[in-house]
């Protein structure tokens, strides 16, 4: 007989994670594990872009797929079991070819440019998807407006994320970022409400790259002051372990950057918005050094291969952002 699901002690509430692509998504997955309709997940949009005609928001297709357990598990993005003809079609009439669209993934990209074209928000089209998908949380996108991120380049200009990350291969050295379209944007509905709910108990940064991942969201105007101002503890997940980011350019960015590439360093990045950390067991020797920030730390194992990985780190999370919460709010 199947074991019946641990549920966490309190089983009410809702959470709210703020979330990128790959890295995130696995948090995120644990966490929807425990919370299900419970949970709302938002979701960088600075990614998006158009490619072939078609509206492709790569962090949203993560969180989804992954959510979903469809995700592609050696890639790491896009759908399980995907072939590859319309990318090769594609490709043999010499059509650009740095970024690949699945056969299965195309299906995702196509309805969501007819739900857009027809009128609808991304926030509309990101729940047609996510319904389609049988997902029991919320995702949501950052914002309905376009939000951009531009990767400044070393003694040169801007280039668009995607063109960084994947035609360039991340090779360029940064020095700066900027989120075309921000200041002109607002959060998406549901952030929004979620953050207005007071049965928000808690707020989740999942182990995300911080600075183009993670800041796109908080470079909406207010947004940074409305997670501040929260009662609800804000605890972010370290998305570097050993001086090592888990998956991207994270450690990289930061060295080019001047930084230590450290858990420390993401600390002192959240320091002004956070009360507490999640430090992987291996970087132990930073937790004093943390805590001097005015931050709570707890020690996990935050490196994510299985679904247990994954559920266990999104439980330990609850478990902190429990201990966290001011004594008059816990939930009943
Ligand atoms: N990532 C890749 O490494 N190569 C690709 O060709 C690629 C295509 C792609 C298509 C749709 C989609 O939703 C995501 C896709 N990704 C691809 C992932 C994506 O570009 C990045 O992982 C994120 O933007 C960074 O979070």
């Amino acid at each position: 007989m199947k074991e019946p699901e641990q549920q966490p002690q309190d089983d009410s509430g809702h959470y709210l994670a703020l979330c990128g692509g790959i890295g995130g998504a696995k948090l995120a997955l644990g966490l929807s594990h425990q919370l299900k309709n419970r949970l709302t997940v938002a979701v960088n949009t600075g990614d998006d872009f158009q490619h072939f005609g078609l509206y492709i928001s790569p962090d949203i297709d993560t969180v989804i797929y992954t959510l979903a357990g469809k995700n592609n598990k050696e890639l790491g993005w896009g759908l399980e079991n995907e072939s590859w003809n319309f990318h090769n079609a594609m490709k043999k009439l010499g059509q650009e070819s740095w970024f690949q669209l699945g056969d299965r993934d195309l299906a995702t990209h196509i309805t969501r440019t007819q739900l857009l074209d027809d009128g609808k928000t991304l926030t509309e089209a990101t729940h047609f998807l996510s319904k389609k998908f049988c997902i029991p949380s919320n995702i949501i996108p950052m914002s309905d407006s376009p939000v951009r991120t531009m990767i400044g380049l070393k003694g040169s200009g801007f280039i668009p994320f995607q063109h960084y990350f994947l035609r360039e291969k991340c090779q360029p050295e940064v020095d700066r970022f900027k989120f075309e379209g921000a200041e002109l944007a607002s959060p998406s509905p549901d952030f929004v409400s979620i953050l207005n709910n007071p049965q928000l108990k808690g707020i989740f940064i999942c182990p995300s790259n911080p600075f183009v991942s993670i800041d796109p969201i908080l470079s909406i105007p207010g947004l940074r002051e409305k997670i501040k101002a929260h009662p609800a503890p804000t605890i972010a997940v370290t998305p570097i372990i050993g001086g090592q980011s888990v998956k991207g350019p994270t450690t990289k960015m930061m060295q080019e950057l001047g930084m230590e590439q450290s858990a420390l360093t993401i600390a002192q990045n959240y320091a002004d918005l956070i009360d507490g950390f999640v430090l992987d067991e291996q970087d132990a020797n930073l937790k004093c050094d943390i805590q001097k920030l005015g931050l709570q730390v707890k020690l996990a194992q935050s490196l994510m291969q299985s679904l247990d990985d994954r559920i266990n780190l999104a439980r330990s999370c609850l478990d902190f952002s429990r201990s966290l919460m001011p004594t008059n709010s816990v939930s009943q």
